[in-house]
């Protein structure tokens, strides 16, 4: 404790001296190692490994696809988009990717979430739009989902997931709305925002059987008929289990409470009446905003301070050892951590072998570090399983203009 709070000291002194001890990447686990594979990025939000030559990565403010081609990565990006994203606009800009993996020997389909800039004409909107990746470059676009991105500008969500059923989900936070949605039952009509969405990939239409699709008639003007879940602050993680096929998130609170949370059909996570395990939250089920076919869950896990928790990821691969296949990684943004997690084998939760995590399911400030894997990575925006099997890790830099990384994480022979 004395040491870790002397760090903490000497970095409130120099940013210098921070970004110095934050340089080397670690893993606890001595049997696995951490290498720099590509610098040079702005702002990095999502990776997609395209093929076995190539990774795009998605650049948050300049609105830039990057191409890392046989490990190097290109000076001339792939494509532009028109992305709102200043200073004042904070969380707006290029945010999300997802590619379909069923068809990656040959055209793989990609999908982007992004915040489109607005003119005299047009608002200012968050899109999804699919493309075709040709060998080379990103052809075809196709807008298949439409979302508001005001009042904002925070919460905008964007990350994105692909299921083997040919379904999208996508996750909007609350775009700094008071009251709508959270609270329908002062409210006529739902923002479209707060929630997470399952729609069909080809064209962003919503499922038969979606969970609020009886209901459109009573929001005409809402899309709910493609909801999947509500009651969602912000999310910047969503994953499939590739066991099962359920969805799983995390979520951000403001102060107090990150979340883990297994999402099925109907989902509400409670936000804006809570974050965390309804028990420490001092409101009932009753004081939720209830829709028909909806049911609230609590948080398979969470932290009691908020980080910053951002991407989930299964490790669906043998090459770090039997022991990691199929278990979680998530990542957070403020103490550039990875931390793990063992799935149950009902795969509905999590086994520890630490009591105090067990007990509660809930990380307190003490707690916190008992699960921390990964150190060093400066803020961690994306994880995922490369095409190699191995583990990789997108990083961003916030105190250094968003410098960004990619590191691969790989057994140490
Ligand atoms: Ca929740
Ligand atoms: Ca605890
Ligand atoms: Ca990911």
């Amino acid at each position: 404790m004395l040491s870790f709070g002397l760090i903490v000291l000497f970095c409130g002194f120099s940013t210098i001296f921070a970004h110095f001890i934050n340089a080397e990447p670690t893993i606890k686990d001595p049997l696995i190692k951490v290498e720099l594979i590509v610098s040079g990025l702005s702002s990095p939000t999502s990776m997609a490994f395209v093929d076995p030559q190539n990774i795009l990565v998605l650049e948050k403010n300049s609105g830039e696809v990057r191409l890392i081609s046989k490990g190097e990565l290109k000076e001339d990006p792939i494509l532009k988009l028109d992305v709102d994203s200043t200073t004042l606009t904070c969380c707006r800009g290029l945010l999300g990717m997802d590619i379909d993996k069923r068809n990656a020997t040959s055209i793989t389909d990609v999908f982007l979430y992004l915040t489109a800039a607005g003119n005299d004409n047009i608002p200012v909107l968050n899109k999804v739009i699919k493309y075709k990746w040709d060998g080379s470059n990103l052809v075809n676009p196709q807008t298949i989902l439409e979302l508001p991105a005001t009042p904002g500008p925070n919460h905008p969500g964007g990350k994105l997931a692909l299921d083997t059923e040919g379904n999208l989900f996508t996750v909007i936070g609350d775009l700094n709305n008071e009251g709508i949605l959270q609270n329908i039952k002062d409210d006529n009509e739902l923002s479209d925002s707060s929630v997470i969405l399952k729609v069909k990939k080809i064209d962003g239409s919503a499922l038969l059987d979606n969970p609020f699709v009886s209901i459109k008639n009573e929001f005409p003007t809402s899309q709910v008929e493609k909801y999947y879940g509500y009651g969602i602050r912000n999310s910047f993680g969503l994953a499939i289990d590739p066991v099962t096929g359920n969805l799983w998130d995390t979520e951000n609170g403001d102060k107090d409470f990150d979340e883990i949370n297994l999402v099925y059909s109907g989902f509400n996570s409670g936000w804006k009446q809570l974050m965390g395990p309804i028990s420490s939250s001092g409101v009932t089920e009753n004081d939720l905003a209830i829709l028909p076919g909806s049911y609230y869950g609590d948080p398979i896990f969470s932290w009691e301070p908020s980080l910053g928790v951002t991407d989930i990821e299964f490790f669906n691969s043998k090459n770090l050892g039997d022991n990691y296949e199929n278990n979680l990684f998530v990542g957070d943004i403020n103490n550039g951590n990875i931390y793990y997690f063992k799935v149950n084998s009902s795969r509905t939760g999590f086994d520890f072998e630490n009591p105090e995590l067990e007990v509660d399911r809930i990380a307190n400030e003490e707690e916190k570090d008992k699960i921390v894997w990964g150190t060093g990575f400066d803020g961690i925006t994306d994880l995922e399983t490369g095409l190699d099997g191995n583990l990789y890790v997108l990083s961003f830099d916030e105190s250094n203009d968003g410098y960004g990384k990619i590191y691969r994480i790989t057994v140490n022979h």
